[in-house]
């Protein structure tokens, strides 16, 4: 019943939080004036998601987040890091502010700050608003200008009492799932467009940053990236041109324009003839590369990359997914139930990594890192105390300045293409009641909190 498994002992003032995202745990698609969204639209193409399943309903947190907000302040937490969605305040993406969509995070903005709770609002976590879809969607420019309005919009409502802005969660799921594998909305399956939306992605980054610097000069700014070490699965040659070329693709593309002022060596020639990168415009790595109070950091898993063919030879049909690069799995590494590797060292590797390859590396947020079983079980979680255990550890041991840990979930909640299988929640969600019933690990964790001095 009890776990041994303790949390290491943080600095002063470090940040204890959880995580979720609009679309995964709102439902009320059609409520109070919301316009749709891609993942409305992606949600509803046959095969999409595994179970035919879409976020209309989740967890119902659009009525139910004062049971969110209950449980939060029961937790002990810190802070509560969640996302505003975008076509609930800007129902077409740009131009008429629904104001009752504004009205329901001034509430919940309200009510964590009541009891003590420090919110983190993710500006963008994957909702576009469908109209900016038909027109081009992150392909095109344009997007990136009406993400910095929408976030000023945003600000100016909510800024009065939150300071913590998150601009996008993990840019690389939203191009190069979204537009070139297309296993994630729109669902496309591109080159040149996916790394174009990419780079639109950062582009609307560093205009919010400008727009959230104008309109609250207090404002604490960060961008968070999904990061995951990729490591050649064996010692040949091939294997580790393999791992690199994943590395290129999943972190540098992101890394080292937001955190180095340039683009990656060798991105030209990985892509050559799927894209001639024409959409980067003179200035635009000053304004990506715009100064963070911090970064967030989102750590499931390292990679292990073993040389394949592409399926595409001819790169002017290719996917910018298509990099000759699968993942292998490796004896002896245990997996979660969704198959992903437990490998706590790799949040180790990856701050580190960080910390070493960018000087003026800014303070870090852990902002997602979680597991999920497949199992309907509302009590013991047993593998879930170990994981948040053993990645504490490891954050704690990289030695960079780390401000926070935020645990994805707080709530069982849609987990994207697969649908409801897959709960990552410290508290169990009944579906369809909502009736929300923490587990052991929610348990664990508040008396750990509630004993730190
Ligand atoms: C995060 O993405 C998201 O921010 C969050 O919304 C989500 O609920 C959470 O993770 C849990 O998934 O399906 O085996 O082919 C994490 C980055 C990138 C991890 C894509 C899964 C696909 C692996 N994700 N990756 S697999």
């Amino acid at each position: 019943m009890t776990t041994s498994y303790d949390i290491p002992e943080m600095p002063a003032g470090f940040v204890w939080g959880a995580a979720t995202a609009a679309y995964q745990i709102e439902g009320a698609v059609a409520e109070d004036g919301r316009g749709p969204s891609i993942w409305d639209t992606f949600t509803r193409r046959p095969g999409a998601v595994a179970d035919g399943s879409s976020g209309a309903v989740a967890c119902d947190s659009y009525h139910r987040w004062r049971d969110d907000v209950d449980l939060l302040d029961q937790l002990g937490v810190d802070a509560y890091r969640f996302s505003v969605a975008w076509p609930r305040v800007l129902p077409a993406g740009h131009g008429a502010v629904n104001r009752a969509g504004l009205d329901y995070y001034d509430r919940l903005v309200d009510a964590l700050c009541q009891r003590g709770i420090r919110p983190f609002v993710t500006l963008y976590h994957w909702d576009l608003p469908q109209a900016l879809e038909d027109a081009g969607g992150w392909r095109v420019r344009d997007t990136a200008e009406h993400f910095a309005d929408y976030a000023a919009v945003v600000a100016d409502r909510l800024g009065d009492r939150v300071q913590d802005w998150i601009t996008l969660n993990e840019p690389y799921v939203s191009s190069m799932v979204g537009y070139a594998e297309g296993r994630h909305a729109p669902g496309a399956t591109e080159g040149h467009g996916a790394l174009a939306a990419a780079h639109h992605l950062l582009v609307g980054h560093g205009k919010t940053v400008a727009a959230l610097r104008a309109a609250r000069p207090d404002a604490r700014i960060g961008i968070t990236l999904n990061l995951s070490p990729a490591l050649p699965a064996s010692d040949s040659e091939a294997d580790r041109a393999a791992a690199h070329r994943m590395d290129l693709m999943l972190n540098r593309q992101f890394t080292d324009p937001v955190l180095g002022h340039t683009y990656p060596d060798g991105f030209e020639e990985l892509y050559a003839g799927v894209s001639d990168l024409s959409f980067r415009r003179d200035g635009d790595l000053d304004l990506i590369g715009a100064p963070l109070d911090f970064l967030g950091v989102n750590y499931y898993y390292r990679v292990h990359a073993a040389d394949a063919p592409r399926e595409q030879d001819d790169p002017a049909l290719r996917s910018a997914f298509d990099i000759g690069v699968r993942s292998a799995s490796r004896d002896g590494v245990p997996v979660t139930d969704l198959g992903w590797p437990i490998e706590p060292h790799g949040l180790y590797e990856t701050l580190t990594g960080l910390a070493k390859r960018y000087p003026g590396l800014p303070p870090i947020y852990v902002t997602e890192n979680g597991i999920a079983e497949l199992r309907e079980d509302t009590g013991a979680d047993p593998e879930r105390i170990r994981f948040i255990a053993e990645h504490l550890a490891a954050a704690a041991d990289s030695g960079v300045d780390l401000r926070g840990y935020f645990y994805w979930s707080l709530l069982d909640n849609f987990e994207w293409a697969r649908g409801y299988g897959p709960r990552f929640g410290l508290v169990h969600v009944d579906y369809p009641t909502g009736t929300r019933t923490p587990r052991a690990s929610y348990h664990w964790l508040r008396e750990r909190l509630a004993s730190r001095i």
